[in-house]
């Protein structure tokens, strides 16, 4: 396939009929009811819809396929554990739609390409493997056991093992996630990228450098005990809406919340709990105490200006810092001080586009409070300092004593459903010696020791064809990788490209010279095996591991389970050279849990303690103040201030989600937040910067982005006014992916820097 399905994706022929209406204030209530029952009743089967409602999030019900957010550990709402958006989650996985060898018969893949992401989803779900031939046209059904034997045939004809490529998504469960790794490791690779790598993997490696662990440190309960939490580059409104129910009931035990973001989110403006009936009649909560306008990327700065004021206060006897705590637990504080002392307050304020009373209000809440959480998301993990973001709201807790006590620590908080538990049980292109230690002494092979690809490098060996053989366990590599058209590019190039997913998407259609489908069980469905129904597990946010098992009919015969794709595709490709029994492992999963129990730490008693109602939690050294770093302790940094800088015609651009999309799958064309329907081609811009520009309202431009010299551009988005600080603008992700340059990532992580794209918009005329 060439890369001119995207071109044609990329820009389209006509807009649909936008409107704009102001912002909501409040985020929750009727509206989102309406919405959760909207979505369920357009899409799900009426049946399937009431099951799910009474299931979802129970204990021994099933986990939401939405975001990472824990469920509480007690009490459970009757009125319905789930939000908005899990419930659009979940009637978009169990959409009543099939699609089948007739749809593909039907419909080529050139022509499938040329429809929006929104389209594609709703075509169906997928029900039954299908093939692309090389040079075909269209995906023609082949069986399951064909279908592996390609597999299998493709990557023993590789040169060596490093020529594949395996990708997972983070909604695959812990039990096929392990045997996935390990199949890996058994074939010889660690080319393991995940969309871990475009996430939240400047928070692992800032996190386990400080802390010593990349995870965060703080439960449910902690966020409730806090006296102050900061929500910083976050939208939990629309991405975490079950969030909003934890800092309700902070703030009404007399908790303080200071929300930094470009935008004000509606979310984190106010709340009206959906659970709650007198809520809901008396018009909600108000959440954010301090509101703080910040300029994209000018967190850094930020945070400077506050520890620069701290330090002051400390060195004039004002006696801010906790001392006890930095003296026993940390390394580093001296070397720290005096580099902060080279930064001056004024000039970081200045950069971070903050006003000085706004800034004294956060200063004010600081200062006087000493449990401290810090909730972030992608609005400080994608850029290329984003490790310096993490790293210097560590100094902030580590000065304050807030990590590792009641009420106070980190909070990133994570996208997939079980993103952090893929990390936990070995989806990693950088794995610890010690997990492979383990691996070799349970199953005798050993395996690599060589880093693997991330996903950037992933595409990069794509399209220099050191890679061949691309593998996705979930996900939709290409729309939601950076630089879409040079990342197609490398697609094409490969031999062989393989999907195991429940739903059509982009990733399906942008090819390899061969292509698979193998269609999957959704989290919902129930999956049956030899000894009965399966349970799997999941890791949240917080870092407890739960069950979930399906409660519907799975929408096709046909489907195979992760487990079972993966244990079938490791025998067709390993046969006699395994030193391991694949196919036991897809007919009882406890079998897998015994094996992980073994090498993955904190799983002990793992089939016994999952069926305890509410999971169990890992073990996490920085809840306790047990600082598995290098120097044995909680380590402070030293960062420099972002160097980027403005020409007069730029903007820093961020990519964001709208209301309506759980990554690249797009439910709906509305960001009812944010007032905008019916439309997702579209830029937020300041009104000022409209003006220079001689820019209208609704005005149709071209966005054009240039890093170092190669210009990359998106056409035909419609320009939106919003309250956004000047010199930034925003659209949604993935629509512009296109602009995102593959080499401007995070030092370190290698997270695409997709909420600093410097881009200029010019009339399309
Ligand atoms: N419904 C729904 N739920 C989801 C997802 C979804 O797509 N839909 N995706 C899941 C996944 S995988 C993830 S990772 C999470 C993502 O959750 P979020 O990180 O909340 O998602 P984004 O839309 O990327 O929002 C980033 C926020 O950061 C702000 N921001 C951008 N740049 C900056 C900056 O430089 N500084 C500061 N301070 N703020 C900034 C933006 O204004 C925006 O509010 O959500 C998960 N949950
Ligand atoms: N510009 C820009 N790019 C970004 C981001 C951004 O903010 N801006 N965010 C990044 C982030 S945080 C993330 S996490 C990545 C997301 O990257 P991915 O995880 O690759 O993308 P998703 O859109 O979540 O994948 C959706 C697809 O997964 C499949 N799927 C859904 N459920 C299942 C299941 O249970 N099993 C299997 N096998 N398949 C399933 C469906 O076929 C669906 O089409 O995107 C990243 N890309
Ligand atoms: S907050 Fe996240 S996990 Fe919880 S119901 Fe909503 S989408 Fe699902
Ligand atoms: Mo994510």
């Amino acid at each position: 396939m060439s890369a001119s399905p995207i071109d044609k994706a990329n820009t389209p022929e006509e807009f649909k009929n936008l409107k704009v209406t102001k912002p909501a204030k409040n985020s929750g209530g009727i509206k989102a009811l309406k919405s959760a029952v909207n979505h369920a009743s357009k899409y799900m089967k009426p049946a399937n819809a009431i099951k799910i409602s009474t299931k979802i999030n129970q204990k021994g019900g099933f986990d939401c396929p939405g975001c990472a957010w824990p469920d509480p550990d007690d009490e459970r709402s009757s009125l319905g554990e789930y939000c908005e958006n899990g419930m659009k989650a979940m009637s978009e996985e169990m959409q009543k739609k099939t699609i089948d060898d007739t749809f593909f018969a039907n419909h080529s893949v050139e022509e499938l390409a040329g429809l929006s992401d929104y389209e594609i989803g709703k075509s169906g779900r997928l029900s039954e493997p299908m093939f692309l031939a090389e040079g075909a046209s269209h995906y023609q059904s082949i069986s399951w056991e064909a279908a592996f034997k390609k597999v299998g045939d493709h990557l023993n004809a590789l040169n060596n093992p490093d020529e594949a490529v395996f990708y997972t998504s983070g909604r695959t469960t812990n039990e096929a996630a392990f045997l996935y790794q390990l199949f890996v490791r058994e074939f010889g690779t660690a080319n393991l990228p995940d969309c871990s790598n475009m996430c939240h993997e400047a928070s692992g490696s800032a996190l386990s450098e400080t802390l010593g662990i990349g995870k965060g440190s703080v439960t449910l309960d902690d966020l409730y005990k806090a006296e102050l939490v900061m929500v910083i580059g976050q939208n939990p409104g629309t991405n975490h809406p079950r969030m909003l129910t934890a800092l309700e009931k902070c703030k009404n035990n007399g908790g303080k919340i200071i929300a930094i973001n470009p935008l004000p989110e509606a979310g984190l403006i106010k709340f009206t709990n959906p659970q709650s009936p007198i809520k809901l009649l008396t018009g909600g909560t108000k959440l954010t105490d301090v509101f703080v306008p910040i300029t994209i990327n000018g967190d850094v700065a930020f945070i400077k200006a506050i520890l620069i004021k701290l330090l002051e206060k400390e060195e004039t006897g004002g006696h801010v810092f906790d001392r006890e705590f930095i003296d026993e637990h940390t390394h580093g504080y001296d070397a720290f001080v005096s580099d902060l002392k080279q930064f001056n307050f004024d000039d970081c304020l200045a950069l971070s586009g903050v006003s000085k009373s706004i800034f004294d209000a956060v200063f004010d809440l600081v200062l006087n409070k000493k449990k401290i959480i810090v909730c972030w998301a992608m609005g400080l993990t994608q850029h290329e300092n984003a490790v310096d973001n993490i790293r210097e709201l560590v100094n902030l807790l580590l000065l304050k004593g807030s990590i590792g006590k009641e009420g106070a620590g980190t909070c990133p908080v994570r996208g997939h459903s079980n993103v952090q538990g893929d990390r936990t049980v070995g989806i990693w292109e950088a794995a610890p010696q010690a997990f492979l230690d383990k691996i070799e002494s349970k199953y005798g092979f050993k395996p690599t020791t060589k880093h693997g690809y991330s996903v950037i490098d992933a595409i990069k060996a794509m399209n220099e064809k050191k890679a061949k053989v691309f593998f996705g366990l979930g996900g939709n590599f290409i729309s939601a990788v950076p630089d879409t058209n040079y990342s197609a590019q490398g697609m094409a190039h490969c031999n062989l490209t393989v999907h195991v997913s429940t739903k059509l998407n982009r990733s399906h259609l942008v090819t390899g010279k061969e292509a698979l489908i193998l269609p999957c069980l959704g989290r919902a469905e129930k999956d049956y095996q030899k000894t009965g129904i399966q349970t799997q597990s999941v890791e949240n946010s917080m870092g407890i591991v739960s069950s979930t098992k399906g409660i519907l009919e799975p929408c096709s015969e046909k489907l195979l389970s992760e487990v079972a794709v993966v244990c079938n595709i490791a025998h067709a490709t390993l046969k006699e050279r395994s030193k391991i029994d694949w196919l036991q492992y897809k007919d009882d999963y406890n079998l897998v849990r015994e094996d992980i129990q073994e090498v993955v730490e904190g799983f002990q008693d793992y089939n016994k303690r999952l069926k305890q109602p509410s999971g169990f939690y890992l073990p996490n050294g920085a809840r306790v103040r047990k600082f598995k770093t290098k120097t044995g302790k909680a380590n402070f940094s030293v960062n420099k201030l972002p160097e980027w800088k403005l020409k007069d015609s730029e903007l820093i651009m961020m990519t964001i989600r709208s209301h309506d999309q759980f990554n690249t799958t797009i439910y709906g064309l509305d960001d009812r937040y944010r007032g905008v329907f019916n439309e997702r081609r579209i830029i937020f811009m300041n009104r000022e910067d409209m003006k220079i520009r001689n820019l209208e309202e609704h005005q149709v431009v071209n966005l054009t982005s240039e890093f170092n010299g190669k210009i990359r551009k998106a056409n035909k988005f419609k320009v939106v006014g919003y309250d956004i600080p000047k010199n930034c603008c925003a659209t949604y992700f993935p629509e512009t992916n296109v602009l995102v340059p593959i080499d401007s990532y995070a030092h370190t992580a290698k997270t695409p820097a997709s909420k600093s794209i410097i881009i200029t918009v010019d009339a399309n005329t």
